[in-house]
């Protein structure tokens, strides 16, 4: 069984790569299994995977570091139940340190059904150009530091979503990432379809076990990186009145795009997943995207009850952030008279991170 570890900053395309990996896998008749994870506990990328008919299992309340033993329990779960040939297992997009808290534990504790672990750092083909022109990418320090300790300890360095530069920008920011990272295996990628995930499948099978350093990391400016982030997640149930469900919900998504904009906020990665049962649609927003617009798909067809999941992740205090969402439900459900049902409901900052094992200690 080979379990490759997917790591790299909020937004960047890991969930998308896995899914068509194991799309691409699976059609070719092998087992895969996927472990997902997170702080919060309401997740738009689990859902997304089941409905993709991906089995997946969670590791949600903290970081696979800091909960190892569960990450190890998921292991086994999914190792007894599936079967799989390959494990993906996506670690949180603010997570750092993996190869000393995750990759060094499972060598470490090795069993029978572990035979070659990997790590691949995703980044965003745009957010990476910023940072190696030595631009200002639209974070506090801390934040970005988490960014850049992500990459410095990839195995595989994917250059993900390449089809949103120009050939020449592209050959350009290849260049600069050899002069920065010489010693690094460098993948552009566009990670949307099975098919275009093919170098990353080939890449992967051909880097046997995991060789690069754990990290000199310092966890005082890692810990408060991850502070400076704020988590807001909701499960919403919607009822159709005067007004369809779904116009409660684009009216809302629009009220929320509007917010960030307006306000300003660095955004990690924003999802909603929109889901009535038989339709479902997956929202994002990432750095670097612009301005936000959600459209819901022919709104027409969806049902008279629908529920969304929010799972946002931003700079800034989690109050505001809170605030801000409460304040958009408010106004779009006072405006159309729709009965909105909150099921769920937690925010916060991601605690201090403190990993179960580190190899070596600090
Ligand atoms: N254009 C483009 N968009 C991508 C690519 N990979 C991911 N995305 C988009 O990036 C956003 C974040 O993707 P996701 O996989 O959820 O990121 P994660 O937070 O790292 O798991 C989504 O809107 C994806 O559709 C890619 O190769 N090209
Ligand atoms: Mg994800």
């Amino acid at each position: 069984m080979k379990i490759y570890l997917v790591s790299g900053f909020l937004g960047s395309g890991k969930t998308t790569a896995i899914i068509s990996a194991s799309k691409a896998l699976m059609a070719q008749g092998l087992k895969v299994g996927v472990i997902t994870n997170d702080q919060g506990k309401y997740l738009v990328d689990t859902h997304f995977m089941r409905l993709n008919d991906i089995p997946a299992v969670e590791v949600n309340g903290g970081c696979f570091c800091c909960n190892y033993g569960d990450f190890n329990q998921s292991l086994e779960q999914i190792t007894q139940e599936i079967k799989p040939d390959v494990v993906f297992a996506e670690s949180v997009g603010s997570c750092a340190d993996i190869v000393a808290t995750v990759v060094k534990p499972l060598m470490e504790f090795k069993t029978s059904h572990e035979e070659d672990t990997t790590l691949t750092t995703f980044t965003d083909a745009r957010l990476l150009k910023i940072y190696l022109e030595g631009g200002d990418l639209p974070f506090q320090d801390h934040v970005i530091y988490i960014f850049e300790q992500q990459i410095q300890e990839a195995g595989i360095l994917v250059i993900n979503k390449v089809d949103l530069l120009a050939d020449d920008v592209l050959g350009d920011l290849l260049d600069r990432t050899a002069q920065h990272f010489p010693e690094k295996q460098v993948l552009p990628l566009v990670s949307l379809t099975p098919e275009s995930v093919t170098p990353w499948l080939e890449s992967l099978q051909n880097t046997l076990q995991y060789a690069t350093a754990p990290l000199k990391i310092s966890y005082k400016i890692y810990g408060s990186g991850e502070q400076e982030l704020a988590w807001y997640d909701a499960q919403l149930r919607v009822e159709s009145g005067s007004k369809p469900a779904v116009e409660w919900v684009q009216d809302f998504l629009g009220l929320v795009a509007q917010q960030i904009s307006e306000q300003g906020i660095p955004v990690g990665h924003l999802k909603f997943l929109l889901s009535d049962g038989v339709h479902h649609q997956k929202f994002s927003l990432v750095s670097g995207d612009g301005a936000p617009v959600f459209v819901i798909d022919r709104p027409e067809e969806w049902g008279q009850t629908v529920e969304l999941t929010v799972n946002a992740r931003l700079e800034g205090s989690q109050e505001e952030i809170k605030q801000l969402f409460q304040s958009c439900l408010t106004e779009s459900t006072d405006s159309m008279k729709t009965k909105v049902k909150v099921l769920a409901e937690e925010s916060f900052h991601p605690g201090f991170p403190k990993p179960t094992y580190r190899f070596p200690k600090i």
